[in-house]
């Protein structure tokens, strides 16, 4: 939406009848500037590990840093130039608490299953190749993912990047960990389990065994090949609809046991502190959100006409139902079309036919999953928390499983503006 040319403005005036003629002009434009030379060059590059063309310059970006996050090197998601649902592994986003990637031969990485079970059992990865394997499609999020007030570079959070950069969504490969655990043979008084990896800090977690035995994948692949080393090279779990510190990569232990382990994380930075003075643990799944990533924060509408609106929605509750989308500051609501098939915990795409009129408005999006929950306001979601709007810009509550609706200005000029606050 950055192209501003007469054109474009003809072709919207004109509607869609006339796409087909602008997609013709476009190709044979391109044919004429890539030489014979070119051409040879590009197609000896694809031979061996394809590459994108040097058009396409989307790119992940540092987050700001946060309190917490003073030496991590948090990459964010280009949102704003996604299509589809699938996350393209180069752009994945990555959340690693200390910033080194661990780099890990295969042959000689191990993943131990022990604790309250028959035996403990070692596997490597190419035992676990020969299991029984599944492939979903699942996003993962970070829990204060769209809390974002400010961009990498200190300037308000401005772009869907910015703001909501922490969430991507892969098809996932590998053995469910209920596999595993039920070849080990868990025993009587087991109720969680320990997932740990063996990057420095050794992150680990406590997740109920409930989860582990119902959908949890020991995952070596990623988008039909091999994970990528900042997400996990080469082994991760995915734990779908669960906050991203579940998501446990380069693992190296599951330790079956009787009781949560109140590791670093879960007993420090990610506890959801409250103005009352208690604080929440153990709060695993995401709750339902949704954004509009096209038109969204630093892209521009060139004039009136008709345009598409699109975004993401996803939900640790499972399968997103509805999708609504508002073009009028939030006083009129109406369905978005959603993109099938539709896939439990993972992102899903939706659309909206939308004919602008030039005048200043916001347009947003809500959505509701298959438990019926639906995405609040920023207001009502300050409600529920019991939290006034300074409290949650000013402390941590502000981290963790916010997932309050997020407004787009556009402007007469058409500039799209964030106007969460
Ligand atoms: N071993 C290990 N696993 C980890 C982390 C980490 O620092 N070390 N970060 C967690 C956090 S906070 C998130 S949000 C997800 C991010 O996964 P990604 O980097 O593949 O996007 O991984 C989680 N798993
Ligand atoms: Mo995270």
């Amino acid at each position: 939406m950055n192209t501003n040319k007469p054109d474009r403005r003809r072709f919207l005036k004109n509607g869609v009848a006339l796409a087909g003629l602008a997609v013709g002009g476009m190709r044979s434009g391109v044919a004429q500037t890539l030489g014979s030379e070119a051409v040879e060059r590009h197609a000896k590059v694809a031979e061996s590990y394809g590459e994108r063309t040097r058009f396409e310059t989307v790119a992940r970006l540092p987050q700001a840093p946060t309190p917490q996050y003073q030496r991590a090197g948090i990459m964010l998601t280009p949102l704003q130039d996604s299509v589809g649902i699938i996350t393209p592994s180069s752009l994945h986003y990555i959340a690693t608490h200390n910033h080194a990637v661990p780099e890990i031969d295969p042959r000689q990485h191990r993943v131990l299953i022990h604790g309250l079970v028959d035996r403990s059992l070692v596997f490597t990865m190419e035992e676990l190749r020969c299991l029984p394997s599944v492939s979903r499609v699942h996003f993962l999020e970070c829990a204060n993912n769209s809390t974002q007030l400010l961009a990498g570079d200190g300037r308000k959070a401005e772009t869907v990047q910015d703001t909501h950069g922490k969430t991507s969504c892969s098809e996932w490969s590998g053995v469910p960990l209920s596999v595993l655990l039920k070849e080990a043979g868990v025993q009587k008084g087991a109720a969680w389990v320990i997932a740990e990896g063996l990057d420095l800090v050794k992150h680990a977690q406590s997740i109920p065994l409930e989860k582990a035995m119902d959908d949890i994948i020991v995952a070596y692949g990623q988008n039909g090949e091999a994970l990528r080393p900042e997400q996990g090279y080469p082994l991760r779990l995915v734990t779908p609809g669960f906050e991203g510190l579940y998501q446990v990569k380069w693992l190296r232990r599951i330790k079956v046991v009787d009781q949560p382990y109140m590791n670093l994380l879960e007993t420090t930075t990610y506890i959801r502190p409250m103005p009352d003075g208690k604080a929440h643990w153990f709060d695993f799944e995401l709750p339902p959100k949704s954004v509009i990533t096209r038109p969204s924060g630093g892209q521009r509408v060139p004039g009136r006409g008709f345009y598409e609106i699109t975004g993401l929605a996803w939900s640790g509750g499972g399968a997103i139902q509805r999708v609504e989308v508002s073009t009028d500051g939030g006083r009129t609501w109406k369905d978005a079309r959603i993109q099938e098939p539709l896939h439990r915990f993972a992102h899903t795409r939706f659309y909206f036919p939308w004919t602008w009129d030039g005048e200043e408005t916001v347009v947003q999006s809500r959505c509701t999953d298959e438990r019926g929950q639906v995405q609040p306001t920023l207001t009502e979601f300050l409600k529920t928390r019991g939290v006034d709007l300074n409290y949650w810009k000013t402390t941590k509550a502000r981290v963790g499983f916010f997932n309050g609706i997020q407004p787009w200005k556009v402007t007469r000029e058409g500039s799209v503006q964030n106007a969460l606050l």
